[in-house]
């Protein structure tokens, strides 16, 4: 692989890229093969392929007891046990979330004529400003989906507090956070109920797919009878519903990546460790880290790159991803800039400055199996170079 030391060596002036191919954020991490091909095997010999199967139950059991929760509830994907939550819990009128978030987040709302109304993150942690929070409450305002951001546990006590003060509800999206902890317990059981996504991308995956869990059993029943369009047996309908429900390929996908996740996590944080050490040369790069009361997974590679630092983050990525390392700017721009949050809230951003500031400065890098020696190194060359230059 080529070293890259001074701007001639750089892809974006004409030299050939550190890599052939692309070396992506978010590649999927697969367990074992064999495993997978015989609990296929399985599924096709009992002709169950979904709708509460015996790989989507066990799967829940596993995922429930790991989190220590009474209920897991599997769906289809994490978008879909957003909106089935949000609607389990009777939320109306207005919500209030961070803008700095996937934007599934706030079009789970939209999607069901519940207006996002977005509040400030703190521009350490990334995670929603539980002071921002208590300014955007209105007559209006049923709940507060926090986010976990990155896997870093959002504020989860001072959100309560909120909560139990103005009468919402409270619940969490936890796409980031799989197997996450805060204070020595894992997320799952914070608010009312929490969201996992099981997308490709994430540390644990089932190709596509989420759960909701919570230790409410009222709640969790609700969310079964809507994940199957309300059914109970084969012609009583006796709830509104739609369809969410996770197919046996899936959890089968998820069995196995459950056996190997120790091992993907471990890997994360021993890269997290190895792109401290390379960044920790170039001052005014940082590579987000955690507090001690945050157990994370470290899934997400994030580095913040600071005011005055001699090179734009957007000019950085241009270089990177010429490199082939597809940095990702996630999650620039923040919602309130996307449609039709844009144009239904054109003034949102004055309310909003370190969303702003956090997501101009943002870069997410190749972890895990993408992130070897070279690709660490050939992204601080990048930078370093396009600094010095
Ligand atoms: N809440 C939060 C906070 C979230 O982050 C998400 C999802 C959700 C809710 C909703 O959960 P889901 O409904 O998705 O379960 C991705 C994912 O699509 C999304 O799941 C994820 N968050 C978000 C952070 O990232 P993109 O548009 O960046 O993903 P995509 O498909 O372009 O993939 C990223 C890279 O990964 C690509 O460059 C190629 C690589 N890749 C991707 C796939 C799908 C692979 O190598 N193999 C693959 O199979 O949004």
């Amino acid at each position: 692989m080529k070293s890259i030391r001074s701007t001639a060596d750089l892809a974006i002036n004409g030299a050939p890229p550190a890599f052939e191919e692309p070396v992506h954020v978010g590649r999927p991490n697969v367990g074992d093969r064999a495993r997978f091909m015989e609990l296929a095997g399985g599924i096709l010999d009992r002709t169950w392929l979904t709708n509460d199967g015996p790989l989507v139950r066990e799967l829940e059991a596993r995922i429930a007891a790991m989190h220590g929760v009474e209920h897991c509830v599997a769906m289809c994907n994490g978008t879909i046990a957003l909106e089935i939550a949000i609607r389990a819990l009777g939320l109306q009128g207005e919500v209030i979330v961070p803008s700095y978030t996937f934007v599934a987040t706030a079009h789970a709302l939209h999607w069901q004529a519940i207006t996002p109304v977005f509040a400030d993150v703190d521009p350490t942690t990334h995670n929603l400003d539980p002071a921002a929070v208590r300014r955007m409450v209105t007559p209006r305002t049923t709940g507060i989906i926090g986010v976990h951001l990155w896997g870093r546990p959002a504020p989860v006590e001072a959100l309560q507090a909120i909560a139990d003060d103005h009468g919402l509800q409270l619940l969490f999206d936890a796409a980031h956070a799989f197997g996450c902890s805060h204070g020595g317990r894992k997320v799952g059981g914070f608010g009312r109920c929490e969201v996992l996504s099981f997308h490709a991308t994430k540390v644990f995956n089932t190709f596509e797919g989420g759960a909701v869990l919570t230790d409410d059993g009222a709640l969790a029943k609700t969310m079964r009878l809507m994940r199957n369009f309300g059914f109970v047996g084969y012609d009583n309908v006796i709830h509104p519903g739609t369809n969410g429900k996770m197919p046996e390929i899936n959890a089968a996908m998820g069995l196995v990546n459950l056996d190997a996740l120790p091992g993907f996590v471990a890997h994360n944080r021993e890269r997290h460790a190895a792109y401290q050490r390379a960044f920790a040369a170039l001052e005014g790069v940082r590579v987000l880290d955690y507090d001690a009361r945050c157990d994370p997974n470290y899934h997400y590679l994030v580095v913040e790159i600071d005011d005055g630092f001699p090179a734009a983050r957007d000019d950085i990525v241009a270089a990177l991803q010429a490199e082939n390392v597809l940095a990702r700017k996630y999650f620039w721009p923040g919602c309130h800039r996307m449609q039709p949050y844009r144009d239904l809230f054109p003034h949102a951003g004055l309310l909003l400055q370190n969303t702003q500031r956090v997501a101009e400065r943002v870069i997410v890098l190749p972890n895990g199996e993408s992130a070897s020696d070279e690709v660490i190194d050939a992204v601080v060359g990048t930078i370093r170079v396009l600094a010095e230059a």
